[in-house]
């Protein structure tokens, strides 16, 4: 049975601007968003609606957090950018702050994640050449399939998904794909003596929240220490307390060479990314080699440090631990015959729909929808499901209530 959706004369309005006005590069779901608080978002019309996207682990201190926005605001009517033409009286501390924050000498700041992604493919290239000795023009990173990475011409270069590359091409070359969670492909590719870097997200986010075998991070940067390659942790998404530690590495004692940070980095408000890496990677990038207009801006700067503090202060890795204990259990409880399986690590979490109709996914969100919660589909069968960090007890077991109800739309 479909679920009846109706769609409210307000929201029809803000659609069809869309609709006629904007690019056609997503299918969002037919809710329009007006006003977000912590775990909550409001449409146009009031109604109000657990975020169990949070902009896709953006929002990992909920939405329009009051540190967060106030360091914004206050920042905002003092000076936004100066370019790094010049220098301004907040990159200098927020650079000490996040470098000491997680352990690196040095942070180059992006605003992106693929920004990030980008910097760390040039870097490791970088330090192949002039610190490895790999050939000119013959370095190689090895990266997984089913990677997502972002979306720039390089970096669908090596994705494996063709809704990302179809007549996108020509690609860039010098990169070599190998399967995820798999030791001994890694191993074998780490033979070829011109690898400088190993590209990996601790979790794959968009392919499903696929979680690796327990150990596989680290015997993976064990392998490519023992072959002189660069481990390059995208943390982008699963960064930043969302899987119940601050990093997703931590779950296994990795420390990354090459550390991407981006989305939760600013909190939902503004586009701040970060790499970070010890001085023998990062000093092989000279002055004018690297960079961007709006890269370590102070507003960013301000609100970066703030978004970190945030973190800290109100324990959300240990909630997100704690309540993704909680979502996972509530899923289990509901034994319903449509959900295969759930899976995940704090707060990264997905469901993979069993069902007949295609479309099963879709029509469980739009009731899902119906019942007061946000979550969208990933790759047909999958349902992410991870809300903003702080989330109580009382609210999980409301979510759960809310899934569990709506499940009833696929008898
Ligand atoms: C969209 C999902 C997609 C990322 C990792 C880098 C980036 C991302 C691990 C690039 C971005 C976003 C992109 C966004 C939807 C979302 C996403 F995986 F989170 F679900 F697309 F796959 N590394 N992921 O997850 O960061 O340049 O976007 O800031 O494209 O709709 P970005």
């Amino acid at each position: 049975m479909h679920s009846t959706i109706d769609i409210s004369p307000r929201t029809q309005y803000f659609l069809d601007l869309e609709e006629r006005h904007g690019a056609h590069n997503y299918h969002p779901l037919p809710v329009v968003l007006e006003k977000g608080k912590g775990v909550h978002v409001w449409d146009v019309d009031g109604k109000q609606y657990f975020d169990f996207l949070s902009g896709y682990s953006a929002v990992n201190q909920g939405h329009c957090h009051p540190r967060i926005v106030e360091a914004m605001v206050s920042q905002a009517s003092k000076l936004t950018l100066t370019s790094r033409a010049f220098h301004n009286n907040h990159l200098g501390e927020y650079e000490q702050y996040i470098t000491s924050y997680f352990g690196y000498d040095k942070v180059l700041p992006m605003n992106t994640g693929v920004e990030a992604v980008e910097t760390a493919i040039k870097l490791a290239r970088r330090w192949g050449y002039e610190v490895k000795g790999i050939p000119e023009n013959k370095a190689r990173i090895i990266v997984c399939a089913k990677n997502f990475h972002g979306r720039t011409s390089a970096v669908v270069s090596f994705s494996t998904d063709p809704s990302s590359t179809r007549h996108f091409g020509p690609f860039m070359p010098g990169f070599d794909v190998i399967d995820y969670n798999n030791l001994p492909a890694l191993e074998n590719a780490l033979k070829h003596p011109h690898v400088a870097g190993f590209l990996v997200e601790p979790i794959q986010g968009e392919a499903g929240v696929v979680v690796p075998d327990e150990g596989y991070l680290a015997k993976a940067s064990q392998y490519c220490r023992d072959a002189n390659v660069l481990f390059m942790g995208d943390e982008i998404q699963t960064g930043l307390c969302r899987t119940g530690r601050m990093l997703c590495c931590d779950h296994e004692q990795v420390r990354p060479d090459i550390l991407l940070l981006g989305k939760a980095l600013s909190g939902g408000t503004i586009p701040v990314s970060a790499v970070l890496a010890d001085d023998p990677i990062m000093m092989t990038i000279k002055p004018g080699e690297h960079g961007s207009t709006y890269g370590g801006n102070p507003l960013a700067c301000r609100v970066a440090m703030v978004s970190l503090q945030v973190l800290k202060d109100e324990n959300l890795a240990e909630n997100a631990e704690a309540m993704g204990q909680r979502l996972r259990k509530g899923i289990e409880s509901l034994q319903s015959p449509h959900i295969s399986l759930v899976r995940g690590k704090g707060l990264l979490n997905a469901i993979v729909i069993r069902h007949t109709n295609p479309e099963a996914a879709w029509d469980l969100c739009l009731e899902m929808k119906e019942n007061g919660l946000l979550a969208k589909p990933t790759h047909g069968d999958k349902i992410r499901f991870a809300p903003p960090l702080p989330i109580t007890a009382t609210e999980m077991d409301e979510a759960l209530d809310i899934i569990g109800k709506s499940l009833k739309v696929l008898d």
